[in-house]
């Protein structure tokens, strides 16, 4: 049997809601970069929403980005510090509707980041409003109470599509619902940080996860709701996989 220890880099108690994703994400980031030996090479990049709750949690050299310009950020790092490994761990809102042109230029420029996109369909930060890219369709938020409706607002995105497209390294989207999609989300994120350690390109890897707050649902209904709903509309598994020139999703 294997005992499981908190990452050391884990250095403050959780400041996220209960039962949120973000808190699962985060442990699983620490726990890569430990199992990979990376600590002291890390530059991490949150964003100004949820995911800063981990910048004096984490023991790295942190920097927190403008809302929505997080890759753009990481962009830069990597640019000036080719040695570090840098990754940017962010929201849908901040990659996907504000952050979407910086999102897909460091796709585009194959930027050797890892990116790790939190899918909780909505704007968790500031009260759970609609996400255009990622909330479903009927899902009732609080800008859209009576459900999100086709007619208004379109259609959700399933930006992984879209990035499978262009010519990156690594796409892949993983969930928390049970312990066995935790262990392959865990498998995507060191996937990602392996990718840099061998100086590939951009990776990325979106995680459908729970804001039981503002869901107004307890945290087993949210992962119920994910199991059952988001993964409907957002599959799951490896979308690109440039060493193994594999492509598709499910
Ligand atoms: C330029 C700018 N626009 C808007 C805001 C307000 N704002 C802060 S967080 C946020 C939404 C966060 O949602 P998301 O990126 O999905 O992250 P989550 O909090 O759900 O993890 C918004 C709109 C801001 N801080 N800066
Ligand atoms: S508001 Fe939602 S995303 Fe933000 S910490 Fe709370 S549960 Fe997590």
């Amino acid at each position: 049997m294997t005992a499981l220890k908190k990452p050391r880099s884990i250095i403050q108690p959780v400041s996220f809601c209960a039962g949120c994703g973000h808190a699962i994400i985060q442990r699983l980031i620490a726990e890569c970069i430990e199992e990979l030996g990376l600590q002291d090479q890390i530059i991490a990049c949150c964003d100004i929403a949820c995911s800063e709750w981990s910048l004096d949690a984490l023991d790295y050299d942190f920097i927190a980005g403008p809302h929505g310009r997080i890759a753009a950020v990481a962009t830069g790092i990597k640019k000036v510090r080719p040695d570090k490994i840098v990754y940017a761990h962010a929201g849908d809102g901040s990659s996907y509707v504000i952050g979407l042109t910086e999102t897909c230029y460091a796709a585009i420029r194959d930027v050797p980041i890892t990116m790790i996109v939190v899918n909780n369909a909505c704007l968790g930060m500031t009260g759970g409003q609609m996400n255009l890219a990622t909330t479903l369709l009927g899902d009732k938020t609080s800008s859209s109470p009576y459900g999100r409706s086709k007619d208004s607002t379109g259609h959700p995105v399933d930006m992984l599509k879209l990035i499978q497209n262009l010519d990156v390294q690594f796409a892949a989207r993983g969930a928390l619902f049970d312990p066995r999609h935790i262990e392959e989300t865990k498998r995507y994120i060191k996937k990602g940080f392996e990718n840099q350690v061998s100086k590939k390109g951009f990776s990325v890897i979106e995680v459908l996860s729970p804001c039981p707050t503002n869901w107004n649902l307890s945290p087993v209904d949210a992962m119920k709701k994910i199991r059952e709903e988001n993964t409907k509309v957002f599959p799951l598994g490896i979308y690109v996989d440039r060493e193994e020139r594999g492509t598709g999703c499910g």
